[in-house]
C-alpha cells in the first residue's frame, strides 16, 4: 500500500485544496493530511476563520482523505513520515524546495497550485463586497 502525506491549514476549503488532495491521493492508496492546529497557525502568522475542530470535520468528509492528524509544528514531518511509513510527501509548489530535506525519508513532490483561488482571496473579495 502506497501512503501519501500532505500538510496545511485548509481554511474555507475551496477547489484549490480539493485539486491538491485529489492529485495527492491519486499518487497512492492512502492519504494522510496533517492539518495545522490553531496554535501552529499562530506560529505561521495565519488566522483561520474555521477553528481546528471544524476544519478537521470538513477534511475528514473529503473522499480523497483517509486520515487526518494534527500539525502542531514545523518539526514533526520526519517523525510522521517514519511512524506512518509514508512513501510520498506532497505539497503545492508555493513550497517548492522548502521540504527537500525530507528526500532522505520519502519521495517529495511539489504540485502546481490552482490559479485564481485562495483563502485570502475569498476573505478579500468578501470584505470588498461588504464595503463597496
Ligand atoms: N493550494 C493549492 N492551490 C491553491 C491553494 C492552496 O494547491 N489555490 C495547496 C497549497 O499549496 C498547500 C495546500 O493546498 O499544499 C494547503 O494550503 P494551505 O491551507 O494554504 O496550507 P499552508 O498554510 O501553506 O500550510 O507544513 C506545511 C504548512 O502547514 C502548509
Amino acid at each position: 500500500m502506497k501512503k501519501v502525506i500532505t500538510y496545511g491549514t485548509f481554511d474555507l476549503i475551496h477547489w484549490g485544496h480539493i485539486n491538491l488532495l485529489r492529485r495527492a491521493k491519486d499518487m497512492g492508496d492512502y492519504l494522510i493530511v496533517g492539518i495545522s492546529t490553531d496554535e501552529f497557525n499562530a506560529i505561521k502568522d495565519k488566522k483561520a476563520y474555521y477553528n481546528f475542530e471544524n476544519r478537521k470535520i470538513i477534511l475528514e468528509a473529503i473522499r480523497y482523505v483517509d486520515e487526518v492528524i494534527p500539525e502542531i509544528g514545523w518539526n514533526q514531518k520526519i517523525d510522521d513520515i517514519i511512524k506512518n511509513e509514508i512513501d510520498i510527501f506532497v505539497m503545492g509548489d508555493d513550497w517548492k524546495g522548502k521540504f527537500d530535506f525530507l528526500k532522505d525519508y520519502c519521495d517529495v513532490v511539489y504540485l502546481p497550485r490552482t490559479n485564481d483561488i485562495s483563502t485570502s482571496k475569498i476573505k478579500d473579495d468578501l470584505y470588498r463586497v461588504q464595503n463597496d
